[in-house]
């Protein structure tokens, strides 16, 4: 099954045919993939090429190491299409998962020079600074940074933001929403973003931004998140025209 005179690594070779076994489903989300020893006397090769391989996998989030008892194989990844501008709550309703939050923060606090510029305010003004974990089915997904003009939602509470923000933008303020600019970048979880998220430091963690504007070309949000890179994979439809 490994193939000793091809020029791919022999880790490479495993973890390909662990992830055929997984797509076969042979191993399922939550089962234990055999030990270290085993592993490597099903591939004949050194446990040092098993552990380097389980090691990539790990990063790459396709398994998870629980100390003490195992290697297992991880929920397969959220697949979030990039076209449509949906919410947390309509993206994990989609999935028939249950979206839920736990707001870390409610402030009001000045705008910054960047931040006004993007939200085309005057830099004198203040924005609520709304800090969420997003749970999805209770596990942590995303922690959010959202800053909201207060000019544009006066009356803002705490409450409102702890179910759907763009429900209640829709539904509560009557405001359209329209359209977004985002930005995704690959980065590591530092300690604070890793005990959010349930994973260990220095996880891989995709962080986005989103500029997000009404109908009458007003801009009503700047979002920061990190998404858990374990969890999401962003898919898009490109075309040649
Ligand atoms: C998504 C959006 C975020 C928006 C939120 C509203 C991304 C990267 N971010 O998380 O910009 O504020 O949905 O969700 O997609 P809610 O209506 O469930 O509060």
């Amino acid at each position: 099954m490994v193939n000793k005179n091809s020029p791919l690594p022999m880790y490479f070779q495993i973890e390909e045919d662990l992830k055929q076994r997984m797509e076969n489903k042979e191993f399922k989300p939550g089962d234990m993939i055999p030990s270290e020893r085993e592993l490597s006397e099903h591939y004949d090769v050194s446990r040092m090429t098993v552990r380097q391989a389980i090691t990539n996998m790990v990063s790459e989030g396709f398994l998870y190491r629980a100390k003490g008892k195992g290697t297992f194989v991880a929920e397969s990844k959220i697949e979030q299409p990039l076209q449509g501008m949906t919410s947390f709550t309509e993206d994990m309703n989609q999935r028939g998962m249950e979206a839920s939050s736990e707001l870390l923060e409610f402030d009001v606090i000045p705008v910054s020079k960047e931040m006004a510029r993007k939200l085309q305010m005057d830099p004198n003004q203040k924005v609520y600074k709304i800090t969420r974990i997003r749970f999805a089915d209770q596990k942590p997904m995303a922690v959010e940074h959202t800053f909201i003009p207060v000019t544009l939602i006066p009356d803002l509470s705490e409450k409102d933001v702890q179910g759907s923000l763009y429900q209640y933008i829709e539904k509560t303020e009557k405001l359209t929403i329209a359209k977004a600019t985002q930005m995704i970048e690959a980065t590591t979880a530092d300690t604070y973003q890793a005990e959010l998220l349930d994973v260990p430091q220095s996880s891989a963690i995709l962080l986005i931004e989103r500029n997000s504007y009404l109908q009458d070309g007003t801009p009503f949000e700047i979002v920061k998140s990190a998404y858990r890179a374990d969890r999401y994979k962003f898919i898009s439809d490109i075309y040649r025209s």
